[in-house]
């Protein structure tokens, strides 16, 4: 059974690609530096001081969650989202299977002194794709904190992305701690059993933050238009701005009045297209509609 591998952030891509083939999760050693996620923990300070402590056995009792990490955290938009190593990852592992990937989940995850370990699961058991078969998600896991064996750091069993659905962990599988410094990511591929583990110190809070890439075909699992609205994503960069899910899909999935929804976080355009006026001629905006309209359903060869 394979282990957890730490890499360096140097690592070439197609290494990472291999290790996360093989064992469906991999350790990036200082992805980011202290300074960059002290800024982040002191962004998200104040909601996770407020949070609520959760309830039931996969939130946990003694563990905070705070979500919406784009709009809560500029830090975090800026250099978590969009960290170009993770993009060449996600472009390799769900770039065949999509135009284009999305951002998919982010949640802090702050689990306190005494929390038991989080029941095994799969993250893309959300959807209803068989396994073994392609990765439809993959998250990753910031350490905000130190990650030790002691405060909790994430479960992870090896290999296990390949099993098939029948097979539930057992107490003869092995799980491994992804342990790791603080700035550290746990890259881990939806199909992957893993969970957070059990904090057992007295006094430690092990803070981490996910952040995960879907299909950007797929339902987000954190509905970005709702963590994110337009008013917000507005002062984005342009590429964080498409990876949230603010540009289409291809040319037909997710439009606005027929448009790439992209327009709706550009300064010239209205909120709301104004109708034509009464029987006038179409107007740019509402011929592209139409075509929308006309030619999406010849592309699927239902027409
Ligand atoms: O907190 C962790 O280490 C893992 C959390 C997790 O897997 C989840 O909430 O889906
Ligand atoms: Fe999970």
């Amino acid at each position: 059974m394979a282990g957890l591998r730490t890499v360096e952030p140097t690592t070439a891509v197609d290494d990472i690609m291999a290790i996360l083939d093989r064992d469906g999760a991999v350790i990036v050693r200082l992805l980011l530096d202290p300074p960059t996620m002290a800024r982040i923990h002191a962004e998200l300070g104040p909601y996770l001081t407020r949070a609520y402590l959760g309830e039931g056995e996969f939130w946990g009792r003694k563990t905070k969650r705070v979500a919406a990490l784009v709009a809560k955290s500029r830090t975090f938009a800026e250099k978590v989202a969009p960290n170009p190593l993770l993009m060449a990852v996600m472009d390799k592992l769900l770039g065949p299977h999509c135009v284009r990937f999305q951002l998919h989940v982010t949640q802090a995850v702050h689990i306190g002194p005494g929390e038991k370990g989080q029941i095994l699961h799969r993250d893309d058991g959300l959807l209803p794709f068989v396994h073994p078969g392609p990765q439809a998600l993959c998250n990753t896991m910031w350490a905000l904190t130190d990650f030790t064996a002691a405060n909790g750091a994430t479960n992870v069993i090896p290999g296990s992305h390949l099993w098939d659905d029948d097979r539930m962990p057992t107490d003869k599988d092995t799980v491994v701690q992804a342990e790791m410094p603080r700035g550290s990511c746990l890259i881990y591929v939806g199909s992957v059993w893993h969970g957070g583990g059990a904090n057992a110190t007295k006094d430690q809070w092990r803070t981490g933050m996910i952040c995960g890439y879907s299909l950007a075909w797929l339902r987000q699992e954190e509905n970005q238009y709702v963590a994110v609205p337009p008013a917000i994503a507005r002062d984005l960069p342009d590429q964080v701005q498409r990876l949230i899910g603010y540009t289409n899909h291809g040319p037909f999935l997710g439009w606005y009045e027929g448009q790439d929804v992209h327009v709706v976080l550009e300064p010239h355009v209205a909120d709301v297209m104004p109708a034509t006026p009464e029987g006038g001629e179409a107007t740019d905006e509402t011929r592209l509609l139409k075509t929308v309209r006309f030619v999406a359903p010849r592309m699927i060869g239902i027409a």
